[in-house]
């Protein structure tokens, strides 16, 4: 069965790639797409992004890096997936996904989103966590894989020399 795991990852994390390692193991093949959103301004390009999660997803034989534009389900059908994986951290997330679970099927009654609640150590930890503490100086080593900290460190001191 092929899953999709859709988002920004505007940056990985690692609450993200734990979801990816686990989600490796339940499925045939997972796709990580990340969406080209014109109306989002990221800290990382798509290149950049696609980049990231190659690094750091070497290890994973069934897992693809992928970007993609428009509708979630409309990819989904495109590369024959009929799983979609969301992770859920906080009880805000369950009504955000749930409903975005349910605007999916209304769109394509075929696909099933899966939930994966996130691993404990990882529980509070969002890309804009990361950006944040980032931002103002902060050590990001236990949050993000290794290239992905040098990148935010690299990105912030052009910013703020
Ligand atoms: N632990 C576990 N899960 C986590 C963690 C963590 N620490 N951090 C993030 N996650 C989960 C998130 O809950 C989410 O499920 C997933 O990882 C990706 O998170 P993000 O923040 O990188 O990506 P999102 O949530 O911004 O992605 C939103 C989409 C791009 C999937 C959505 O906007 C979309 O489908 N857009 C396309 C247009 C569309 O189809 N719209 C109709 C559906 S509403």
């Amino acid at each position: 069965m092929i899953a999709i795991y859709p988002g920004s990852f505007d940056p990985i994390t690692l609450g993200h790639l734990d979801i990816i390692e686990r989600s490796c193991k339940l499925f045939e093949t997972v796709i990580v797409a990340v969406l080209r959103n014109p109306s989002k301004s990221p800290l990382f390009t798509i290149q950049e992004r696609v980049q990231q999660i190659r690094g750091c997803t070497q290890h994973l034989s069934n897992v693809e890096i992928d970007s993609f534009t428009g509708l979630t389900v409309d990819y989904a059908k495109l590369k024959n997936a009929q799983v979609l994986l969301r992770g859920l951290r906080v009880l805000s997330d369950f009504e955000k996904e749930l409903q975005m679970a349910h605007t999916n099927q209304t769109l394509w009654d075929e696909i099933e989103t899966v939930f994966l609640a996130t691993s404990n150590e990882y529980s509070f930890l969002s890309s804009s966590v990361v950006k944040e503490i980032a931002k103002f100086g902060g050590s990001v080593n236990h949050l993000v894989p290794p290239q992905v900290a040098l990148d935010i460190c690299r990105c912030y001191a052009q910013s703020h020399p």
